[in-house]
């Protein structure tokens, strides 16, 4: 499961909240469920206040949990993402982990990403490498469509995977 490191989010404090506020931000969070809903309760942040900012840092939080885990090496120690063909929604985080047969790195191909997408700011530099056991590098991708992306030591013994946000 994702984790989140409590300097990735701002919580702001609830020492001053009001019963009402309080009730309202439980309300809230029980609307975090999937992403068109989150969708909603961004949306709304407009309008209400400040207890209903801390809901949007609570629904961010629960949204952690929709996440997708794709292991770096087979655990027979075959260079490949597992899995190597899977779907996302958008927004939904998708976590590569370091298992087997490291270093591995995410390169995500600039010429099989959708339209506006700038390949770049989802990779991890082709230099830049996972060499620790259990290392991640985690992205989430908001814009439809299919990605391609490979591991630049092996993407010549064939590690290589797509992803469809769907
Ligand atoms: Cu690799």
């Amino acid at each position: 499961m994702a984790s989140v490191t409590p300097a990735a989010v701002t919580i702001p404090s609830f020492t001053g909240l009001k019963s009402s506020g309080a009730a309202k931000v439980s309300a809230a969070v029980k609307v975090s469920a999937s992403p068109r809903q989150m969708c909603v309760v961004k949306s709304s942040l407009k309008d209400v206040g400040v207890a209903v900012a801390a809901t949007a840092a609570s629904a961010i939080l629960a949204s952690n949990a929709m996440a997708i885990e794709v292991l770096l090496g087979s655990d027979d120690g075959g260079l490949a993402f597992v899995p190597n063909s899977f779907s996302v929604a958008p927004g939904e985080k998708i976590v590569f982990k370091n298992n087997a047969g490291f270093p591995h790195n995410i390169v995500f191909d600039e010429d099989e990403v959708p339209s506006g997408v700038d390949a770049g700011k989802i990779s991890m530099s082709e230099e830049d490498l996972l060499n620790a056991p259990g290392e991640t590098y985690a992205v989430t991708l908001t814009e439809k469509g299919s990605y391609s992306f490979y591991c630049s030591p092996h993407q010549g013994a064939g590690m290589v995977g797509k992803v469809t946000v769907n």
